[in-house]
């Protein structure tokens, strides 16, 4: 905080107003599941990205990332002219905050971030609730906090053209710190879960295969437009409404496979909810393992490093292990009983020196809190 203070200083000389702070994620169960209207279970990481702002009375807003030492200026935002890079995140909240009506104060940022880029941990949401937390609270525009993941996933539905579902979005702004999100994505509620891993003598290590996104645009796309057309097949509003029995009526393989995933997805989160409240953590390892085992096969989502990763964590006691976020690339989380994950990690990191891929980074997932003003 103190650097990113004094980086502030350096670039803008004077002080900030504040620093303001919005988490990543890793998402426990119910993948692919938010842009079918179904259930998630997502809960934020530690890692954060920071915004030092400060007001402005113009309608420019300076951002500068300690990332890349750049400095970029825009002004308001328009759809004809995008800003490139890193920065059009920023302009992306800007320009959703103006669309849903707000009056947004010029501001000058300076970001910084903790969250692993690219590695399917939800950093391009915390950078947007970071920036959106931000922006409310200098010009104190009062956006009631359940109506701020949707904008700021128009922000990157629109802006920056990613058809992301709402469960990042949803994480950053309302995790609470020692809980993970239920969230039932078809009418946005949503319930805080404890989940005290550590008194149950658990841990979720995730493993960070750092394997690159292979085509992800593309193809996240291309999942979410074959779970659209199996729903509009079925005649249903979206999956979330279909049974496995109506399975039988989507004649195209394929398109059957998605839509088994996403339906069997939502019995999975509602099964993990069940156990969490029954007091029986460690009995979720299965869901999550039969989650992957659908990702992979039905959903087809994963890649060989995210597989590897999850066999070499089962094989070295694991009581459960699967892909967290979208998919090609990016993490797994295991659970594992707490004493066991040096055990783990050396047996993935063994697993992935055998297969010829590069060393995966591994840590502890804590439930931390969502955004919020940290200074
Ligand atoms: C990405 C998306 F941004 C989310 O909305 C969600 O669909 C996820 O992939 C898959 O569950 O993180």
């Amino acid at each position: 905080m103190e650097q990113l203070v004094r980086t502030f200083f350096n670039t803008y000389a004077h002080q900030p107003d504040g620093i303001w702070a919005a988490p990543g994620r890793v998402n426990l169960i119910g993948e692919h599941t938010d842009y079918n209207d179904g259930f998630v279970l997502p809960f934020a990481l530690p890692h954060r990205t920071m915004v030092a702002a400060a007001r402005t009375d113009e309608q420019r807003w300076t951002v500068h990332s300690t990332t890349t030492g750049e400095t970029v200026t825009f002004g308001p935002p328009s759809l004809d002219e995008r800003v490139p890079g890193w920065a059009a995140y920023v302009a992306a909240v800007v320009w959703a905050l103006r669309d849903a009506g707000y009056t947004v104060p010029g501001a000058l940022m300076a970001l910084s971030s903790d969250v692993p880029q690219g590695a399917g941990l939800s950093s391009s949401a915390a950078l947007e609730c970071a920036v959106l937390t931000a922006l409310n609270d200098l010009g104190e525009l009062d956006i009631p906090v359940h109506e701020r993941p949707s904008i700021a996933q128009r922000a990157e539905n629109v802006y920056v053209g990613m058809p992301c579902g709402i469960m990042d979005q949803s994480a950053s702004v309302l995790c609470r710190d020692g809980h993970a999100l239920f969230m039932d994505c078809a009418d946005l509620t949503s319930e805080q879960i404890p989940l005290d891993l550590t008194a149950a003598g658990l841990a979720i290590l995730v493993i960070d295969t750092r394997a690159p996104h292979r085509l992800v645009d593309g193809e996240y796309a291309a999942r979410r437009a074959a779970c659209e057309k199996a729903a509009k097949l079925l005649r249903l509003p979206s999956l979330r409404h279909a049974t496995l029995s109506d399975l039988v009526r989507v004649g195209d393989e394929l398109l059957r496979r998605r839509a088994r995933h996403a339906i069997t997805e939502n019995q999975r989160v509602l099964d993990t909810i069940a156990l969490l409240g029954d007091g029986k953590p460690e009995e979720i390892g299965p869901l999550m393992t039969a989650s992957h085992a659908s990702l992979r096969d039905d959903f087809e989502v994963t890649v060989p490093e995210l597989d590897t990763a999850v066999e070499a964590a089962l094989a070295a006691g694991a009581h459960g292990a699967r892909m967290t976020g979208g998919g090609f690339g990016g993490c797994v989380i295991a659970l594992v009983p707490a004493s066991a994950t040096d055990h783990v990690t050396a047996a993935v990191e063994h697993a992935f020196a055998a297969a010829g891929f590069g060393p995966p980074a591994t840590f502890i997932a804590v439930p931390s809190p969502g955004a919020a003003r940290i200074a």
